[in-house]
């Protein structure tokens, strides 16, 4: 695609348990519209060559609980990214703004402060009709761009870490 840099190497697909595992966290608020950035994310995995028995997915109640989701997932050290998806709709309710910006400055602070790359796949719209847009309607799946950020930010981490280990 034109003014594209070329993304990182597809996951290679490792066996056992030195395979990455990767988590979702989806937020229940808008839930029928937060499933389908699930089954994005999901997908997106799969065709990375990363079954799905190494992702888990974990569900809470709004996506200003994303961050203290992640947050929590991070510190085990169990993920090599994290997935975070959610669907804020600006008619739904004036504190729209501060859910918006908080899940996403929170899923940044949470990648920044942690080291555990967190993508942002929350979908923030005007409308319904645009939320669905987004979540594998016209507009592509945000659950599955974030995905595949995570894949590649997971992959990134990894080279980074192989490298301070040569001389
Ligand atoms: N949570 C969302 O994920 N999307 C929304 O559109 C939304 N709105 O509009 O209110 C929303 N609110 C709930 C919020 O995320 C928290 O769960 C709640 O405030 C409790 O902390």
């Amino acid at each position: 695609m034109a003014g594209r840099a070329p993304k990182g190497r597809a996951a290679a697909p490792r066996r056992g348990s030195t395979a990455p595992r990767f988590a979702i966290v989806a937020a229940r608020f808008n839930e029928r519209i937060t499933k389908r950035l699930v089954d994005g994310a999901a997908g997106a995995f799969a065709s990375h060559g990363v079954p799905a028995t190494r992702v888990d997915v974990y569900w809470v109640p709004g996506s200003f609980e994303l961050p203290q989701a992640a947050a929590h997932l991070a510190r085990t050290r169990r993920y090599a990214a994290i997935v975070c998806v959610g669907v804020v709709i600006r008619g739904q309710t004036p504190h729209f703004e501060h859910v918006a910006r908080e899940a996403a400055s929170g899923i940044q602070r949470v990648a920044l402060g942690t080291g555990v790359p967190a993508t942002f796949g929350v979908v923030t719209a005007l409308s319904e009709e645009q939320a669905w847009d987004r979540a594998g309607g016209e507009a592509g799946n945000r659950g599955e761009d974030a995905a595949e950020a995570a894949v590649e930010m997971a992959e990134f981490v990894a080279r980074v870490a192989q490298r301070g280990q040569t001389p």
